[in-house]
C-alpha cells in the first residue's frame, strides 16, 4: 500500500471533463504537486486548469489543438499531443498517482499505458476496467502499482472491505450495489420507451456527462457497475445485489457470511470518492459534504424492475459470458446511446439494439489488447447496421 503525501506527483487523464474538472478541484485542495494535465480538444479550459495547478506538461489529442493551446497560455507549459506522446508519458513517468477520468472505451490505451507506470491509478474510468481488467490486473501486479476505485459504488465498495473483505475474501457473501435508479424509476417500459433525451438527461441525484446520464436512466450504467465489480473485487455476478436507493446517500455495501452488512454512507458529492482514492488509507479534512442524518426522512430500498430495464439482466448475462462479451455490450451500448441522442431511435429501442448486437456477436476468450479493440471496432459497427436496417 502507497501513502500519498503532499509531495506526490500526480496525472490527471481527461482533466476538463465531469469527473475531470471535479479532479482538479481535489488536487488543488489537496496541494499536489501536478505532473501533468490531459485533455482532447477542450484546450481553453485545459490553459485555465494550468495556471491553477502549475503543471510540467499539457497533454491533447492532436497538433492543430496542441498549437491553439500553445498561443493561449503563451508557451509557459511543455505541449505535447496524440495518443503515442500521452502513452510515453505514462509509461515512463515517475509520477506517483494517476487519476484516469478519460470517458469511455475511448479511455482504454492510457488505462493500460497508466497500468505499465506502477504508479496508484485513482480510476475513474469504469469501460477499461469492465473490457479488459484482466489485462490491466496483471500489468499493474507486473509493474508494482494499484488501482483505487472513484466510482462511488465501488469506492464505497473498498472502504466496506476494509479490515475484513480484502484479506478474507471467502467471509464475503454479497456486494450490495446501490442505485438512485435514474429519473424513470417506478415506471414501466411502455411508459418511457418514447421518453426524449431532455426527459432522460434530468438525473435526480448526480450531475454527470450525457452518455453516463441516459446510462443511468436504461439502468446500464448499473448493469456495467455489475460487471466492474465483479472484476475489482473478485466476486462472481451471482453475489451482486441491485438495490434502489433513491436518496443516493448509502454508496453500496458489503453483506459478510455471519449476516452483517456493512455500508458507506456520503452526500452524493464525487469530490469525496475522488479524495479518498487520492487519500487512501489515510483521510483528510473535507470542507463539503458533511452529512446531516437528521434531514432525511428516510433511506428506502427496491429491487429494480428488469422487465422495464432490460439491459441490467443483459449486463449479468455479459458478466457471466466473460470473455469479449462485457466489452462487446460497452460499445453497442455506446451506438446505441448515440444513436438515441442524435434523434435516430426511441429510448426503448436502445436496449432492443444492443441486446440484438450481443446474441449477433459470438464470444471469444480476451488474450490481448488489441484483440479487444478488435471485437469494440466490429461491435460498434455491428449495432449502427442493426439500427439503420431495423429502427
Ligand atoms: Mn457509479
Amino acid at each position: 500500500m502507497k501513502k500519498i503525501l503532499e509531495d506526490n506527483s500526480v496525472i490527471i487523464l481527461g482533466s476538463t471533463g465531469s469527473v475531470g474538472t471535479q479532479a482538479v478541484d481535489v488536487v488543488s485542495e489537496l496541494g499536489l504537486k501536478v505532473r501533468a494535465i490531459t485533455a482532447g480538444t477542450n484546450y481553453r479550459l485545459l490553459a485555465e486548469q494550468a495556471e491553477k495547478l502549475n503543471p510540467e506538461i499539457l497533454c491533447v489529442s492532436n497538433k492543430e489543438i496542441a498549437e491553439r493551446l500553445h498561443e493561449e497560455n503563451g508557451g509557459r507549459f511543455e505541449i505535447i499531443w496524440g495518443e503515442q506522446a500521452l502513452d510515453n508519458l505514462l509509461e515512463n513517468s515517475s509520477a506517483d498517482v494517476i487519476i484516469h477520468s478519460i470517458a469511455g472505451l475511448a479511455g482504454l490505451p492510457a488505462a493500460i499505458s497508466a497500468a505499465k507506470s506502477g504508479a496508484r491509478i485513482a480510476m475513474a474510468n469504469k469501460e477499461a476496467i469492465i473490457a479488459a481488467g484482466d489485462i490491466i490486473f496483471k500489468e499493474i501486479k507486473q509493474a508494482g502499482g494499484e488501482l483505487i476505485p472513484v466510482d462511488s459504488e465501488h469506492s464505497a465498495i473498498f472502504q466496506c472491505l476494509s479490515g475484513c473483505g480484502r484479506d478474507h475474501p471467502q467471509t464475503v457473501k454479497k456486494l450490495l450495489l446501490t442505485a438512485s435508479g435514474g429519473p424513470f424509476v417506478g415506471r414501466s417500459f411502455d411508459e418511457i420507451k418514447n421518453v426524449k433525451p431532455q426527459e432522460a438527461l434530468a438525473h435526480p441525484t448526480w450531475q454527470m456527462g450525457r452518455k453516463i446520464t441516459i446510462d443511468s436512466a436504461t439502468l446500464m450504467n448499473k448493469g456495467f457497475e455489475v460487471i466492474e465489480a465483479v472484476r475489482l473485487f473478485g466476486v462472481r455476478p451471482d453475489q451482486i445485489e441491485v438495490l434502489i436507493h433513491r436518496q443516493s446517500i448509502i454508496h453500496s455495501m458489503v453483506e459478510y457470511i455471519d449476516n452483517s452488512v456493512i455500508a458507506q454512507l456520503a452526500a452524493p458529492d464525487m469530490r469525496s470518492c475522488i479524495r479518498y482514492a487520492l487519500t487512501h488509507p489515510s483521510r483528510t479534512n473535507a470542507e463539503y459534504g458533511e452529512l446531516d442524518l437528521t434531514t432525511l426522512s428516510g433511506l428506502t430500498f427496491e429491487r429494480p424492475d428488469t422487465e422495464a430495464f432490460p439491459l441490467l439482466g443483459a449486463a449479468y448475462q455479459a458478466a457471466a459470458a466473460g470473455g469479449i462479451m462485457p466489452a462487446v455490450l460497452i460499445a453497442a451500448d455506446e451506438a446505441a446511446v448515440e444513436a438515441y441522442l442524435s434523434g435516430k431511435i426511441s429510448f426503448g429501442e436502445i436496449s432492443a439494439a444492443v441486446m440484438k448486437s450481443l446474441e449477433k456477436i459470438e464470444n471469444s476468450p480476451t488474450r490481448d489488447i488489441d484483440e479487444l479493440i478488435d471485437a469494440v471496432d466490429r461491435a460498434k459497427r455491428l449495432t449502427e447496421e442493426i439500427i439503420e436496417a431495423a429502427f
